[in-house]
């Protein structure tokens, strides 16, 4: 299915658990940069979710995916923009009560931000590998996607690791995110999960998000890399433990 944000399509896969009742939580599932709904770990982590009781909804943010615009033309914000409208589509949904937000890498990121403006929305924020040093990254200008560049004077273009092409806008808009107000101004409970041997986001992201939030719980997948290609079992019962005692609690 669809749901239409500003004229754009946002590809979207809604999944009921089997043993249903007639209200259910909702997880919102976001990816990562270059990625899309089906990525092995969100569709193990959003199945984990529905054993619980939980209903899902997967989306391909803009630029990615089977949804609207383009990979040159994404950003952050729209990823954002995304995200918050899913929120009050969920919320208009008969069936939900209670709504959590997950993301993976760029997505962590996205839901991270979204989660701080819309804290009276959310039950719970899921974080897979946030990828919160992208911000910084681009106003040093140093290695974003692969591409160094005058943070002051950004070029039209870059160039990915993948030779995918962004618009130097995705870098502008990244230099001006800041994590610091997003994570305080969300007090729900958040459970961030990182593998120990991730190349793509420094073990310090996880450590600082985690304790600048007011209740997170951070997870430790050994040696695991940035998609849990190693531990993905170990994510999925940290999700279950996290995600079933969130429920139990608000019974
Ligand atoms: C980067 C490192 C990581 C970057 C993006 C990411 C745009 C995101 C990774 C992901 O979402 O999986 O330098 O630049």
């Amino acid at each position: 299915m669809y749901i239409m944000d500003d004229g754009i399509r946002i590809h979207a896969a809604l999944e009921l658990p089997e043993a249903g009742k007639e209200k259910l939580p909702l997880v919102i599932v976001l990816h990562g940069f270059t990625g899309h709904m089906d990525e092995v770990q969100l569709v193990a982590l959003a199945e984990t979710m529905r054993s619980l009781g939980c209903a899902t909804l997967r989306l391909d943010l803009y630029g990615h995916g089977q949804s609207g615009g383009s990979f040159r033309e994404h950003t952050i914000l729209k990823w954002v923009n995304n995200a918050l409208r899913v929120i009050d589509c969920a919320r208009g949904l008969d069936f939900v009560e209670g709504l959590y937000l997950c993301g993976h890498s760029q997505g962590g990121l996205t839901a991270m931000l979204a989660a701080g403006m819309k804290a009276d929305a959310l039950d719970g924020l899921l974080l897979l590998s946030p990828a919160t040093m992208i911000p910084d990254l681009a106003r040093a200008g140093v290695d974003l996607a692969g591409s160094s560049f005058d943070p002051r004077h950004v070029p039209e273009t870059l160039s990915t690791w993948d030779g995918l092409i962004l618009d130097g806008n995705y870098a502008r808009v990244a230099q001006t995110i800041r994590v610091e107000p997003a994570i305080d101004a969300y007090d729900g409970p958040v459970l961030l999960l990182q593998g120990t041997a991730d190349e793509t986001v420094p073990r310090a992201c996880a450590e600082q998000a985690a304790a600048r939030y007011r209740d997170c719980e951070l997870i430790w997948l050994p040696e695991d890399d940035h998609c849990y290609n190693f531990q993905l079992p170990l994510a999925r019962k940290a999700v279950a433990d996290w995600l079933g005692r969130q429920l139990r609690r608000r019974g």
